[in-house]
């Protein structure tokens, strides 16, 4: 499914555009299958060494990994894609179908960002049920249900300033129907025609320099697919369910543009021109995260030298 004149146009005049259904639960599959196998499996392993004294293998994809981390948090400390690194997920950026969409606004000549992330939002009654056996975890608990609750920000001040003037595409996909209830994305529609960047002290933007446009809140379907401009501001919610809220966020850009963190490894998804350019192999693709993260941890990776409290302009590249 290519995007639509109608879509495409929704996304230039917004800069946003919600898909629905772009993605079938085939698609998602392979993510939630190795997810799946690799908690079971890290459960297992725990069970074993005496840290779980429970699988909870009853519990569905949506609940088990919250229930797990009542105990223990170490599973989930792996989570991330780049930690992670799963053979389904690596597929899954080179979607035939993703990549249809991401097409109709990148063009054909596309990389996949390694600013990429898989997040599962934890409920809030997390911190309620715990078991942790020292106050330690417990406030590592906390700031595990805090930290996929992102405050307003905008995708532009997570690459370093070399990728500016490029666009960027940011596609989030819910794997998990996301609701208001659950924690979904809220959203600052047509303010990329301002072409700012809106800093504030630390991360984020702060509410003084918030722009004055009306907020979307965007549930959305497993399935459906959302395309966002780098400089949308946008934020998530917490998580009042039970269950986890898990998502993925991703980003596309044209080949031969920085992505603003290079250190880590982007690859070609997919070329119209060269294909034999095309990373197909996971191992490869595994191998480099593996190495790069070994080098530079994501705790230590190099951030915007900002010290900037003030909206500023960059000017993107069509
Ligand atoms: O998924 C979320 O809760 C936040 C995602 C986000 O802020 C992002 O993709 O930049």
């Amino acid at each position: 499914m290519y995007l639509t004149k109608q879509q495409r146009a929704h996304y230039d005049d917004h800069g946003f555009v919600v898909i629905d259904a772009g993605l079938t639960p085939m698609d998602l599959q392979p993510v939630r299958r190795d997810y799946d196998a690799f908690i079971d499996a890290e459960a297992r392993r725990l069970y074993a060494a005496g840290a779980l004294t429970e699988l909870f293998a009853d519990e569905p994809f949506e609940r088990r990994l919250a229930r797990i981390c009542e105990v223990d948090l170490s599973i989930y400390e792996q989570i991330d894609l780049m930690y992670c690194r799963l053979p389904g997920v690596f597929d899954f950026l080179r979607n035939r179908q993703l990549l249809d969409l991401v097409e109709g606004i990148v063009g054909p000549e596309i990389i996949c960002s390694p600013i990429q992330h898989a997040r599962a939002k934890l409920p809030e009654s997390t911190l309620a049920r715990a078991r942790l056996s020292t106050s330690e975890d417990q406030t590592r608990l906390r700031s595990m249900v805090g930290e996929n609750v992102a405050p307003w920000h905008q995708d532009a001040q997570v690459h370093l300033e070399v990728a500016d003037p490029h666009a960027i595409v940011t596609v989030w996909i819910p794997l998990v129907d996301a609701t208001p209830d659950n924690g979904c994305l809220q959203l600052i529609p047509d303010v990329h025609h301002k072409r700012t960047v809106y800093w504030s002290e630390g991360f984020g933007v702060s509410d003084r320099h918030l722009p004055a446009e009306e907020v979307v809140t965007l549930p959305m379907r497993a399935g459906d697919v959302l395309l966002m401009d780098k400089l949308i501001p946008h934020r998530s919610t917490p998580n009042h369910t039970d269950g986890i809220h898990w998502s993925l966020d991703l980003r596309y850009q044209r080949t031969g543009t920085p992505t603003g963190r290079d250190y880590y490894p982007v690859f070609v998804a997919r070329s119209r021109d060269q294909p034999d350019s095309e990373l197909t192999e996971y191992e490869v693709w595994r191998d480099r995260w593996e190495q790069a993260v070994s080098k530079i941890p994501p705790p230590d990776r190099p951030r915007r030298s900002d010290g900037r409290i003030q909206p500023c302009s960059v000017e993107i590249q069509s």
